[in-house]
């Protein structure tokens, strides 16, 4: 059976698990025999957008630029996989111009920002708090929380396994 191209697009704070949740999403897909890519901030930030800041501006080309290269690789037969902060609803209505609306999925990774905070794994929340950080998404920039998302997660309150599964059935049901 084919696979239907679709784009996964997980939104949230840092820290709130879009990544981690990714990851294991893209790893059960695998045991589907689906082909997959995962886009995140460490593949895309560190080459194609490694002259943007986090600007309210440039997180829009950011995003922006994310959406093309996913709607190539949909264009190739993929199931994308997108983990980005994309804090502003307008640039999440962009993408989903950009790729036509269809398959696609906008996971909200609505974790409470004080439990991405405890978790503060790179320590980024700490700097931003101290003030050594300017523009960082919960403390002194917006979030902009999804209206309508298809699924949403709170990572302190279901276990990655269940937040794959929610998804898993997102998937067959497009694929209808
Ligand atoms: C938010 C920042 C910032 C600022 C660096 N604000 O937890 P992380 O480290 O690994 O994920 C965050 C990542 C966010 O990049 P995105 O491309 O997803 O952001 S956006 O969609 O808004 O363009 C965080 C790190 O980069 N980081 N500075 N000021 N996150």
């Amino acid at each position: 059976k084919e696979q239907k191209p679709m784009l996964l697009w997980f939104t949230g704070l840092s820290g709130s698990g879009k990544s981690t949740i990714a990851d294991a999403l893209e790893r059960a897909l695998f045991q589907r025999n689906m082909h997959t890519y995962l886009l995140d901030g460490d593949n895309v930030r560190g080459g194609l957008n490694n002259n943007l800041t986090f600007s309210p501006e440039d997180r829009t080309e950011n995003i922006r630029r994310i959406a093309e290269v996913a709607n190539l690789m949909l264009d190739a037969g993929l199931i994308v996989l997108a983990s980005f902060i994309s804090p502003y609803r307008e640039d999440r209505e962009m993408v989903k111009r950009i790729v036509g609306y269809k398959n696609f999925i906008e996971v909200y990774v609505n974790t409470p920002i004080e439990i991405c905070e405890s978790r503060d794994v790179k320590g980024l929340y700490a700097k931003a708090r101290a003030g050594e950080i300017k523009n960082f998404t919960g403390v002194d920039a917006p979030y902009e929380p999804p209206m309508a998302a298809d699924i949403e997660i709170d990572t302190s309150q279901i276990s990655v396994e269940d937040a794959v599964s929610l998804i898993l059935n997102e998937i067959d049901d497009r694929a209808k």
